[in-house]
């Protein structure tokens, strides 16, 4: 199925900023810590497309993507993870804590569902139709937090669509290795529906999760599960996997920018238009008032 045009636009923009982070921090022009979502860029280009404008994204620690794919906004996350004039949060909440309207992240594992859970409630009372998506990868289900936020979003009725970006390894943990049986066995406990998700064409994507969608936003809670590739290391040179292991992992990439070579330069141009742009900023002031 070919690639809409903006699907394969902000995957593209979002592989090549996460390439460009790596790259920064290999040069010593960044510090801190970030986790690329190299592999799995098409899983927030598939979801930001089901979104409406009154709906909350929560996220986590490798959140890069969720953000670009709902704002499209490169110049202000590489400023906040740079520290630099212009940060989306004035360069305090760095890779991991974002937050602007409709928008949050943590790196707490685990922290952010019973959050999402809360705001499921608060829009169910006042932005009826209105949901609260939360990001998480397979390794958190290891966190008690979850089970409490899902038996309320099923015993409550919320609007709560959990995704879950299964790659199969949790820092250097193979999820085989800490999980007793499966995500959809554990969504079917709590009565809550439970979906998987193989494809990496967006469009294909939301094809099959529109309808289950459009339930959450009526009180039936969700449970996404993709699974997809980590390409990258867990953060920046820490991968326990080997080089053969990773190049075995699928990759949407090749095939989509080989299907439009010039779309795939120009978002490789733009993102290092952005960060020569930002990296010649002053460093941010935070405001403390
Ligand atoms: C409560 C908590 N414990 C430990 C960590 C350190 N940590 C950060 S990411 C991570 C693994 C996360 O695995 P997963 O949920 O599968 O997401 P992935 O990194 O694979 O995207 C760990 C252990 C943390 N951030 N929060």
């Amino acid at each position: 199925m070919p690639q809409p045009p903006a699907d394969a636009t902000a995957m593209l923009l979002i592989r090549h900023f996460e390439t460009a982070l790596l790259e920064l921090f290999a040069r010593g022009e960044l510090s801190g810590t970030t986790h690329t979502c190299l592999g799995q860029e098409h899983v927030p280009v598939a979801v930001s497309g089901l979104l409406e404008p009154d709906d909350h994204v929560l996220s986590n620690h490798r959140g890069h993507g969720h953000y670009l794919a709902r704002f499209d906004d490169p110049e202000g996350l590489l400023a906040e993870i740079m520290g630099r004039k212009g940060a989306l949060c004035q360069g305090v909440g760095g890779s991991q804590h974002l937050y602007r309207p409709g928008y949050l992240s943590t790196g707490v594992q685990g922290e952010s569902l019973p959050v999402a859970a809360g705001l499921a409630l608060h829009l169910r009372r006042r932005r009826p139709g209105a949901l609260a998506c939360a990001y998480i990868g397979d390794g958190t289900w290891g966190e008690g937090a979850v089970y409490e936020a899902l038996n309320i979003a099923a015993l409550w009725h919320l609007p709560l669509l959990v995704v879950v970006e299964h790659n199969g390894i949790a820092q250097s943990t193979p999820t085989a290795r800490a999980m007793a049986g499966t995500i959809a066995g554990r969504a079917a406990a709590f009565g809550i529906a439970h979906t998987l998700v193989t494809a990496t064409d967006p469009a294909r994507i939301r094809a099959g999760l529109a309808p289950l969608v459009a339930r959450v936003r009526h009180g039936e809670p969700l449970i996404a599960e993709f699974r997809v590739p980590r390409l990258g290391p867990h953060s920046k040179g820490d991968d326990t996997r080997t080089a053969e292991q990773v190049a075995a992992l699928d990759d949407w990439y090749p095939a989509v920018a080989a299907a439009d070579p010039g779309l795939d330069r120009a978002q490789r141009d733009r993102v290092a238009s952005v960060v020569a742009e930002v990296t010649a900023r002053p460093m941010a002031e935070w405001d403390q008032g």
